[in-house]
């Protein structure tokens, strides 16, 4: 033993999840357990609430309420900077539970108090620790922000802090669940989740599951230190055509986010035994061509023993545009237009 330390001290590094998703307010708890509903292995699931009924509610393995003195445990009625003196006197605690991730993905609904505050002010504390905070947020239905003035300049104020930060940042925009509409709420919503879960687990899969062509947790920290703001995409597609595997990830999106004219990006594909350098070759150009000359391409893959017919791609797209998100708010794509607007 190098180290010196008996098997068992290193093998429970091995065994304990590796990366957590954490709801921040209602929307963000909401949203973590319907993740945990639909099955996250590797992943830790936490909720962190001002509202102590609402958290009460919450099926999640770990639950932390803030600012018992400051708000009482009845959340914060939009107020963010009392959320951000209630985070003050939790602070010490929530980083003891999370900063031994190596991904911690903060969930929020934004436009209200709790999780609007939270968000940025975790991703920062996290950022000075090991952990690669990964900010996913939800954006109002545009019918919110036009008539609450209040609420669009909460979200506004959120997504400009996050967007300085740099790094990744989800931005799943609510107004294009507008091609769900004749759904009910909760389920519109759960078809937004069923998207995030292939988002998140794909990240984790890529990053925690050696591979041939490795893209292990310092590469990916690698990448996003040069990579400026950047987004997550995924895609997957029958074997034969990979051009419109690319095509699909690009387009199929509930997110929002706006290139750059010299975006970045790390593709990962996992495949079975048939996935050939040709394959490959084909999903590299049609990137190429589709994101006009990255400045900086990054790829790995994964073969599993048996072959696969369909083959899943993950990318993490670095250079969007500063203030993409933001000016997205302000003159939203809405359902079913592209999205790889410049
Ligand atoms: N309940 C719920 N709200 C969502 C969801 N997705 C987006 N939202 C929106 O999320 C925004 C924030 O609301 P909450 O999460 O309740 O606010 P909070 O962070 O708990 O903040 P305070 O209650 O003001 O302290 C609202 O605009 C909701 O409409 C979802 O899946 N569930
Ligand atoms: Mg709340």
């Amino acid at each position: 033993m190098p180290d010196g330390k008996p098997p068992e001290a290193w093998a429970s590094l091995a065994l304990s999840p590796p990366c957590a998703v954490v709801g921040l307010g209602g929307a963000g708890s909401e949203a973590v357990q319907d993740l945990v509903s639909l099955g996250i292995p590797g992943v830790r699931a936490f909720a962190i609430n001002s509202d102590a009924k609402h958290l009460l509610r919450m099926g999640v393995e770990e639950r932390i309420l803030i600012g018992s003195r400051e708000l009482r445990g009845r959340g914060s009625g939009g107020d963010r900077a009392r959320v951000l003196r209630a985070a003050e006197e939790g602070r010490e605690e929530i980083l003891r539970r999370l900063a031994p991730f190596e991904i911690v993905f903060l969930l929020a609904g934004l436009g209200g108090g709790t999780g609007s505050a939270l968000l940025p002010y975790l991703a920062a504390e996290l950022r000075k620790t090991d952990a690669l905070p990964v900010p996913v947020v939800f954006l109002p239905f545009q019918v919110e922000l036009d008539t609450n003035q209040g609420r669009r300049e909460n979200v506004e104020a959120t997504i400009g802090e996050l967007e300085e930060m740099g790094g990744l940042l989800l931005a799943l925009a609510n107004e294009k669940l507008r091609r769900f509409e004749s759904l009910p709420i909760h389920r519109v919503f759960h078809v937004r989740n069923a998207y995030l879960h292939s988002l998140v687990s794909s990240l984790v899969d890529m990053v925690e599951n050696p591979s041939q062509l490795n893209v292990d947790l310092a590469s990916l920290k690698n990448h996003l230190r040069e990579a400026g703001l950047s987004t997550l995409l995924v895609g997957e597609h029958h074997i034969s055509e990979p051009e419109r595997l690319v095509h699909q990830a690009l387009s199929d999106s509930l997110l929002d986010y706006h290139l750059s004219d010299s975006p970045s990006a790390l593709v990962h594909l996992d495949g079975g035994s048939n996935l050939t350098l040709r394959t490959l070759d084909r999903v590299l150009r049609t990137f190429r061509q589709r994101l006009g000359e990255p400045q900086h391409l990054v790829f790995g893959t994964r073969m599993r023993p048996e072959p696969r017919d369909v083959v899943r791609l993950t990318a993490v797209i670095g250079g969007l545009r500063p203030r993409s998100v933001r000016d997205a708010l302000r003159s939203p794509t809405g359902a079913g237009t592209p999205l790889l607007a410049r």
